[in-house]
């Protein structure tokens, strides 16, 4: 035992942890303590949010024991750890995932009943921490649970932000954003430490010196500085006892830097100076996969990963440990390129604070990151500019520089005759300005690099990094992404785990491919009865979900054919919008039978990054044909869509489970995994896609024969864009396309105005980046197919069964499994 967060102790002298008595009693006890001593309110003159926040920290006391244990376990032992480094950990609502890690929700439930509370109008009072995106937040969100239910020593960094995810609102159908005050309200599920704070530098200039030695070295004299707070959250493992850690750094000005303006008088001035430090984790930055190469942004980035490497050399690690030695005690995750600025941070900190020499330091870093990739998109690449990075961390520039030369030179040994393809692989960007490639930096330097479906860790080797793995075959490995069950089904469906568990026991709940134990029961009509009676009260709730939250109305007799994930346009939502609008158009003139139409709800959930026009744009045109089709009654309710605001993991947690039907329909080459089509296959909907990222893997698993495929493949893509597409030769072919898109045109969706929509379908006639009208027929066919399947309740329960028996794969702890046995070699601990 040595220093840690609570000051000096030994083993000897730490008291034994209180456990907490697992009885409705204590419970009952400790929430009144709580609400009383805590809170400061009797049970009479109690708010809403009084009860949440005191239940949640009577709730987290039942998991504090195993923290705690887990903790001085790690310190004993000194296990190598997973630092998961990302910017972005977008982790849904605490409540529940705590109730059931503790094992409580009965024993609450019971209690709080017993005081006259509703343990669900509590539920509803958490606001969740939306601390990122989408895909890549959530997915980091999912691995840290896997890891501590599979009992794998793990500490995520990230940032707080003061602000997550916008709020999404539509004004007169138009997305306006509303900044997310999730703090507002109070916080119960953090532990800050401002005590364990840590100073980050930024700016100045690069000096040379002469150490005691009198070798010359070079090192930084930084201009300005920020403190970093840590707040630590819980991560409880499922039934494995374990609790780790994830630690999240907030910025503060650094006293040193108040007092100097203090001391000059000017009082405002030294306030500014607050706010301009607090600024680095004020907002998340809302674009999903077209980063904006802002300073703040950069500031962001080298923040959290700056106090990450110090609180984890500092803190984490013992007194006195051999640095030679990190490699056994940690790998470092780069969750895409945002935490890349680690490396040359590494470096500085061995070089020019240890005093390491280089190639010590450079042996040493590279076995300490590995490098996962989430795009295929070039837009997404982050690329710093030089002059940026030499202003805010000119060391680290001079220590990236020296990386790319020496890099360059062993290329040019590598391929004496070919200078051109060295300087293609050149970390360093020389056009349209000088710069970073910081993908290029994250492969140089790590130990391994992985695409996160299989499609995509191909595309990775043979599109965006070829050079890199024709010189590096060994470094590049794929890992397909996974969900966690315990969320996305154990506590989202209720219905459907008691259902599972009820036929195979509950053991699929961490060993997700004994779902396959399902596979004979979807022969078994019963079980097809009930499995259909869950879906339908999935709808029931979502249904009144809608209704209360958005005031929407949807008939859950319908099929629920559900589009939901950031609005892109690779993603094409357009696509799913076009037959839509072609659907509505052969029935309003007649061309379609109303009586020949399955009725649909089609339900779309997309927030536009603020700054993305044409995504905008599509929203606005998706409410209004929402609009015009709810409000057609000639169509008798036979088609609704349903477009709910700010769509959120809280709201994922109730529509997937309702869906029949899911919509994943990038461009094939497009979607590096995708992550909801895992959670829509594993609570029973059936998917309508393209040979696109993880959807490959989700087909071979589930056979054609319960797979809607359609639409080009990657290498057919390929051939089109390189012959020259033109995407109005389409429209001019296809007679339901163009009447569609002539509906769109004519203003029947924006009052008669022609002009509203016109710059959606004059992109997709003139440049139609995506292909959507070149897959529109094959879309279609396979919508017809759908309706035909549909119309056969049996079978098309069959499928559902079967989507679910052999989702097993899609479990984050496969994926785990994966990154251990492939990338980290982290084994297991026991945490007592
Ligand atoms: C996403 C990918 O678009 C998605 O296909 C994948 O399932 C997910 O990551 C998890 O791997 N990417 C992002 O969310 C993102 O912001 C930045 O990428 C490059």
């Amino acid at each position: 035992i040595r220093r840690g967060y609570g000051g000096r102790v030994t083993a000897e002298t730490i008291p034994p942890i209180a456990v907490r008595e697992h009885t409705v009693d204590a419970f009952v006890r400790e929430f009144l303590r709580e609400l009383n001593f805590g809170q400061g309110v009797d049970l009479t003159r109690a708010s809403v949010n009084d009860k949440y926040l005191a239940m949640a920290r009577t709730v987290r006391h039942y998991l504090m024991t195993r923290w705690l244990s887990t903790l001085r376990r790690q310190s004993e032992l000194q296990a190598k750890s997973v630092a998961y480094l990302s910017a972005e950990f977008l982790l849904g609502r605490q409540l529940d995932n705590a109730l059931l890690a503790a094992d409580l929700e009965d024993i609450v439930t019971e209690g709080l009943a017993s005081l006259g509370i509703e343990l669900d109008e509590l539920r509803q009072a958490e606001v969740e921490p939306g601390l990122g995106n989408g895909g890549l937040g959530r997915l980091a969100a999912c691995f840290i649970d896997s890891l501590a239910t599979m009992n794998v020593p793990c500490i995520g960094y990230g940032i707080r932000y003061e602000y997550g995810i916008f709020q999404q609102t539509f004004v007169d159908g138009e997305q306006v954003e509303k900044p997310d005050d999730w703090l507002r309200l109070g916080s119960p599920w953090e532990f800050p430490h401002p005590e364990s704070a840590v100073t980050v530098d930024f700016g100045g200039s690069v000096e040379q010196y002469q150490d005691d030695d009198g070798v010359v070295k070079r090192r930084w004299v930084p201009g300005w500085s920020v403190l970093g707070v840590p707040y630590n959250y819980m991560v409880p493992g499922y039934e494995s006892g374990r609790v780790n850690t994830l630690r999240l750094w907030s910025a503060r000005a650094t006293r040193a830097f108040d007092l100097e303006i203090f001391n000059s008088g000017d009082y405002a001035e030294a306030v500014r100076a607050q706010t301009f430090a607090e600024n680095i984790s004020k907002v998340l930055y809302p674009e999903d996969s077209t980063p904006q190469g802002k300073e703040l942004r950069l500031q962001q980035q080298y923040f959290f990963v700056a106090c990450s490497i110090k609180d984890f050399v500092d803190q984490v690690l013992p007194q006195g440990f051999d640095l030679h030695k990190l490699p056994e005690r940690i790998v470092f995750q780069l969750n895409d390129t945002h935490p890349v600025i680690a490396v040359p941070e590494l470096m500085r900190v061995l070089v020019d604070e240890k005093g390491w020499d280089w190639d010590d330091a450079w042996a040493t870093t590279q076995q300490c990151f590995a490098y996962t990739c989430h795009t295929l998109l070039p837009e997404a690449l982050e690329v710093w500019p030089v002059e940026l990075l030499g202003r805010l961390l000119p060391r680290h520039l001079e220590i990236i520089y020296r990386i790319n030369e020496e890099f360059l030179e062993e290329l040019r040994e590598a391929y004496p005759d070919d200078e051109l393809r060295v300087r293609r692989m050149s970390i360093i960007a020389e056009y349209p300005v000088r710069a970073v490639r910081m993908a290029y930096l994250a492969t140089v330097a790590g130990s391994k690099v992985n695409g996160v479906a299989a499609l995509h860790s191909q595309l990775l080797r043979d599109k965006v990094l070829d050079d890199f793995a024709q010189h590096w075959p060994e470094k590049f490995t794929n890992v397909t992404n996974g969900v966690t069950p315990r969320r996305f089904l154990k506590l989202s469906n209720p219905g459907l785990s008691g259902l599972i568990t009820e036929a195979i026991g509950d053991g699929w709940v961490t060993d997700l491919d004994r779902l396959k134990g399902l596979e004979p029961l979807a022969d078994d009509a019963e079980f097809r009865r009930r499995f259909r009676e869950i879906k339908h009260a999935n709808k029931l709730r979502i249904a009144d979900v809608l209704e209360r939250r958005d005031g929407i109305v949807v008939d859950p007799e319908t099929l629920f054919d559900v589009m939901v994930k950031r609005l892109h346009e690779y993603k094409r939502q357009t696509l799913k919008l076009l037959h839509i609008v072609s659907l509505y158009e052969q029935i309003t003139t007649g061309r379609l039978a109303l009586a020949d139409v399955t009725p649909r709800t089609f339900a779309f959930g997309a927030k536009a990054a603020p700054g993305y026009v044409m995504a905008k744009q599509i929203i606005a045109l998706i409410n209004a044909v929402g609009r015009t089709l709810n409000e057609d009654t000639s169509l008798e309710g036979r088609l609704r869509i349903a477009f709910p605001a700010n769509y959120n993991v809280t709201l994922a947690e109730t529509l997937i489970p309702a869906a029949d039907l899911s919509e994943q329909i990038s461009l094939a080459g497009k979607e590096a995994s995708g992550t909801g089509n895992m959670k829509f296959m594993l609570n029973g909907a059936l998917t309508i896609g393209t040979d696109d990222g993880a959807n490959v893997e989700i087909r071979q698993l589930v056979g054609d024969e319960n797979f809607f495929l359609f639409g080009l493949d990657e290498p057919q893509v390929a051939e089109i864009v390189e012959r020259g597409y033109q995407p109005s030769a389409y429209y001019e072919t296809n007679a339901d396309l163009r009447r569609a898109l002539d509906l769109i045109l004519s203003g029947a969706f924006s009052g008669g105005d022609r002009h509203t929509f016109e710059p959606v379908v004059a992109n997709l006639l003139h440049e139609d980046r995506f292909l959507a009208l070149a897959d529109f027929q094959a879309y279609v066919d396979a919508q017809a197919k759908v309706d035909v399947a549909y119309a056969d309740q049996e079978a098309w329960t069959r499928s559902a069964v079967l989507n679910v028996a052999r989702g097993g794969f899609f479990s984050s702890d496969r994926s785990m499994r994966d990154y251990i046995d492939r990338i980290w070699h982290t084994p297991p601990v026991s945490p007592s």
